[in-house]
């Protein structure tokens, strides 16, 4: 680092914080205000959860002179996605106890809860882990939940990737006892730096960091978003390893064209006995080489881009002791889920539901949150999470099918998957109201522009067709926008960014199509491209490769291309 250069501000909070203790405690314990310091909001992201306010209430609290109504968010890790009934069900007595009554499922296979208050912080985040599960390390600058392809039990090599996924979990989970103290009551024990965080040091890393795995043909986990990803390679029906993918991500920032999104490279191959090993040390590499100075450009991607992939691959060699053998073949055939009932080779089912923005609440309706609470009373299998914030409820043994199939239907969830394929392969960040960096509506939005575009492709006969969609209400790229054929990023309230192009399984970028197009005038805008989809597309083609060959966009070959080579004709359609 050049010695110009200073350290971001949260360098030094992180230095500061004797391991992300800071004064949370004290913070937590002081009843005159629904906040924390500003210090303590960064370090409680390590620990799981996120300051802040109800933004439909801003204007008329501040009108009458009162504080922000604060609040918290908090996010479960739940590796590979797999969630007991039991657990299940803590969640849910948890979200209706302290939060607002809805469970999110989100878009990396955990669990959030929104609106819980500061004096009720620390009793939910102790009863979560009373139930085996926790939120160390859900946000913050280290390793996040790590996902994996949400339905291990269709085949022994699944069953095999998830233990993996665990495996990668638990060796980054950051070794620090203030989670402890702070939260569970745990002791004051005084160990040396070495011994508290022997992977991470006292400034953990430079920003947050992801990994995924994912078994092909199904890439529904993004393997390409990822800022580490282990593609496996089976043979005859056995795990042989993993490809490596490095310097992946979707984050950045209107009018910055030195932040973009980007794909991550695929640079070799681990045996099963070395993949933590390889997780660590990629780990590693960006601790020691990651961009400490500007939070903008101190993800992976950039580390990657900034030192080309070659070279990180050789660093990692050398820090591994071994080096990674050559890439193996593999190829993705779609990033969504497959929805409806599976059965598996032990006689078992499974379901897979679809949760409209990853919400699962009780509307007039629409009783979910109740139904699901029903089944999982009963159920004797596992509840997944999928990476397109849906649900499985898997491993349903004969004997319970019956039972489960009665209460599906008794709660109207029977059919949830009966939808256009457009809606089942949307995705929808939070937004507003909790998020506070999003500048237009997006989970409460998507569900009635989808309604608009289904009239679209009902005249057009495309019902069937599967088409990847997706809005954010920012463009930080939560819902993964920048992969998906057609994507909304908000600008301002009521106004998009409208991308287009991106890949099918998620393996190309999009490019910027319009830029804020007013809500209003998405269905115009996009109906004569759907028409015309429908008319000229060739034998299988899909949408994304229909839009570039078609000349409304071009391709984004890298994330470094993604604000380039906007087609000027394009804008003149
Ligand atoms: Fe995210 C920040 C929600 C997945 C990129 N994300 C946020 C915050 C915490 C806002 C904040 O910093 O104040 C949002 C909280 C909203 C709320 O009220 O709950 C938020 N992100 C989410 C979730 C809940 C979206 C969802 O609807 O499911 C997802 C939680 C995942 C999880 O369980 O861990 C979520 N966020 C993602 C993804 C997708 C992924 O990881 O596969 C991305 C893009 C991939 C990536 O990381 O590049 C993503 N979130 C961001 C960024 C941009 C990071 C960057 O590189 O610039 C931010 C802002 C930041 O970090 O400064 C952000
Ligand atoms: Fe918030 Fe933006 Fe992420 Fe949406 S994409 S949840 S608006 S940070």
């Amino acid at each position: 680092m050049s010695e110009e250069k200073k350290l971001s501000a949260n360098e030094h909070i992180k230095t500061r914080s004797n391991y992300l203790r800071g004064t949370i405690a004290e913070g937590l314990a002081d009843q005159s205000t629904g906040a924390m310091s500003e210090d303590d909001q960064q370090l409680l992201k390590f620990h799981g959860t996120y300051q802040q306010d109800d933004r439909d209430l801003r204007a008329d609290r501040r009108k009458n002179k009162l504080e922000k109504a604060y609040s918290f968010m908090i996010r479960i890790r739940v590796p590979g996605g797999v969630a007991t009934p039991a657990q299940w069900l803590e969640t849910d007595r948890l979200a209706t106890q302290f939060a607002n009554s809805t469970i999110k499922l989100t878009t990396r296979q955990a669990f959030q809860f929104h609106g819980v208050i500061k004096s009720n912080l620390k009793r939910t985040i102790k009863e979560i882990n009373q139930c085996a599960m926790d939120t160390i390390a859900a946000c913050g600058d280290v390793n996040r939940n790590v996902m994996c392809n949400p339905n291990p039990y269709l085949s022994e090599v699944h069953a095999e990737v998830l233990k993996v996924a665990q495996g990668i979990s638990d060796h980054l989970t950051p070794q620090t006892r203030a989670y402890h103290e702070i939260w569970l009551d745990g002791e004051k024990i005084e160990t040396s730096e070495e011994e508290v965080e022997p992977i991470y040091g006292k400034t953990y890393l430079p920003r947050k960091f992801k990994i995924t795995i994912a078994v092909p043909p199904s890439n529904d986990v993004d393997i390409f978003a990822n800022c580490l990803s282990f593609i496996a390679i089976v043979e005859d029906g056995k795990l042989l390893g993993f490809n490596v993918a490095v310097g992946g991500g979707m984050g950045s920032t209107h009018n910055n064209e030195k932040t973009y999104p980007r794909l991550a490279d695929v640079i070799g191959f681990c045996t099963v006995d070395q993949v933590v090993d390889v997780a660590e040390k990629v780990v590693l590499v960006q601790r020691d080489f990651g961009d400490r100075t500007d939070r903008k450009h101190s993800r992976f991607k950039y580390t990657v881009d900034d030192h080309g992939a070659e070279w990180i691959l050789a660093k990692l060699n050398e820090y591994l002791g071994y080096e990674l053998g050559p890439v193996r073949e593999f190829k993705f055939d779609d990033n969504g889920d497959r929805f409806g009932w599976v059965d598996d080779a032990n006689g078992n089912s499974h379901l897979t539901l679809f949760v409209q923005g990853g919400r699962v609440q009780d509307t007039a309706d629409y009783p979910l949150l109740t139904g699901l609470r029903e089944i999982a009373k009963i159920h004797d299998g596992d509840f997944r999470l999928t990476a397109n914030q849906n649900l499985i409820i898997a491993n349903i043994s004969p004997a319970k099918r019956p039972e489960i199939e009665k209460l599906l239907e008794q709660y109207g969830i029977k059919d949830s998957h009966l939808k256009s394929a457009l809606r089942l392969n949307s995705l929808a960040c939070v937004a507003l109201p909790t998020c506070g960096l999003s500048l237009a509506e997006a989970e409460r939005y998507l569900p009635d522009l989808l309604t608009e575009l289904e009239e679209v492709i009902e005249e057009n006969g495309l019902r069937h067709d599967a088409i990847t969609i997706r809005m954010t209400g920012c463009p930080n790229g939560c819902a993964r926008p920048y992969i998906a054929e057609i994507a909304f990023v908000g600008r301002a309230p009521g106004k998009y960014n409208v991308y287009l192009g991106g890949g099918f399984a998620g393996q190309r970028l999009s490019k910027l199509y319009r830029e804020s197009v007013k809500a209003e005038d998405i269905k115009p805008l996009l109906a004569p491209i759907i028409a015309r989809y429908a008319r000229e597309r060739n034998d299988g083609e899909r949408f994304g490769d229909f839009c570039i060959r078609t000349g409304y966009v071009n391709a984004t070959v890298q994330g470094k291309d993604f604000h380039q080579n906007i087609l000027s004709e394009a804008y003149a359609r």
